[in-house]
């Protein structure tokens, strides 16, 4: 008999992609898994591992016996039950942001820093915001090659990271737009979401059209110009490689993506870095998939890597005016590793050390 294992928020759009991880799993290091959702979910039955399972509330009472409790929830709910799963013994592993800058909370990305799953004491341990996780697999293992000094970014953003709602949004907007001849005069695409019922004040995205568009807000304002997309990406790259003082600028862009997170690139080392030692890096890196061949097209996108657990890196070059500097494009699938996948993996991380 195997650890226990829960998942807070099985219901939901995270939690959705992580049942699908655990079923595609060869096998699994658990004896029970229990899945928790509010009460208006509980009652529902899902099939994991080919055995049909029922939705139980979110009580107290539903981390008893439970080893790692998964939390996929808003950063509210976390914020209150992660707590109250970790006093009942559990290890909660939180894909909110509730906790990632705790600094008694490790913040967790597998292949970089394993090790910290130990140093847990809150019995919490978070997972970072996907837009930070998707570089984060090529990150720390540049960083650990050439010692990472400085980092600018650039991301493009799917709907999906605004959850069902932003999906669902993308989808209206598409279907009012097309086949309009629209997008050659300014304010045709807001015009025509307008005219078609989808009203600006009540989007996801900032109160800017979508489709046919890009928006470079992310996230809620937090003053002085920054969303909290950015910070994020600032504050949690440094805490997940440990450089407390790395140089971090990102500018954060929705685009109209459904699902995959891209970051454009742009990072310099303190030793000496060239595109074949990156090449050789990311190959010997098990989560990575190298597309690199820009002359014959291949380069990763998001219509070709969705769905899909590795990191894909292409366009690796050499910064041609700065030194020791690298340019790459990445995506990730920001709903598998961006979110369920590496809470799983921490979660298998547990298991092993519980077992
Ligand atoms: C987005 N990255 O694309 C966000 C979603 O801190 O976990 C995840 C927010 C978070 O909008």
């Amino acid at each position: 008999q195997g650890p226990t294992l829960a998942l807070v928020g099985a219901t939901g759009a995270v939690g959705t992609v992580m049942i699908d991880i655990i079923n595609g799993r060869e096998s699994v290091p658990w004896g029970e898994i229990r899945l928790i959702a509010s009460a208006r979910s509980a009652g529902k039955k899902i099939v994991v591992r080919g055995e049909e399972l029922t939705v139980v509330e979110l009580k107290p009472e539903a981390f008893d016996g439970v080893d790692v409790a998964m939390f996929d929830v808003p950063d509210e709910v976390s914020a209150e039950w992660a707590p109250v799963a970790a006093a009942r013994g559990a290890v909660a592993v939180d894909n909110s942001g509730a906790f990632r800058m705790d600094d008694e909370v490790p913040l967790v990305v597998p292949e970089v820093n394993a090790d910290k799953v130990a140093q847990r004491p809150k019995g919490i341990i978070a997972n970072p915001n996907c837009t930070t996780l998707s570089m984060m697999a090529a990150l720390g293992a540049l960083h650990r090659e050439f010692g990472l000094t400085e980092l600018v970014v650039a991301s493009y953003q799917a709907a999906s990271g605004a959850g069902q709602g932003g999906i669902d949004r993308l989808y209206a907007e598409l279907e009012a737009v097309a086949g309009k001849g629209l997008g050659s005069k300014a304010g045709d695409v807001r015009a025509a979401l307008e005219s078609a019922g989808l009203s600006l004040s009540d989007t996801p995205f900032a109160g800017t059209p979508l489709a046919l568009n890009v928006i470079p807000s992310a996230g809620s304002y937090k003053g002085d110009g920054w969303f909290s997309e950015e910070l994020k990406v600032r504050n949690e790259s440094r805490k997940i490689l440990g450089i407390p003082d790395l140089k971090v600028s990102a500018t954060c862009v929705r685009v109209p993506v459904v699902t995959t997170h891209s970051l454009a690139v742009h990072a310099t080392f303190s030793r000496e870095v060239t595109v074949e030692a990156a090449h050789k890096v990311f190959e010997q890196q098990p989560s990575i998939v190298l597309v690199d061949d820009p002359e014959k097209g291949q380069f990763p996108s998001p219509a070709d890597v969705v769905g899909g657990d590795p990191t894909y890196v292409g366009r690796v070059r050499q910064a041609l005016d700065f030194p020791n500097t690298l340019d790459f494009f990445v995506c990730g699938d920001n709903l598998r590793k961006g979110a369920a996948l590496n809470t799983y993996e921490i979660a298998e991380e547990l298991a092993q050390t519980l077992a």
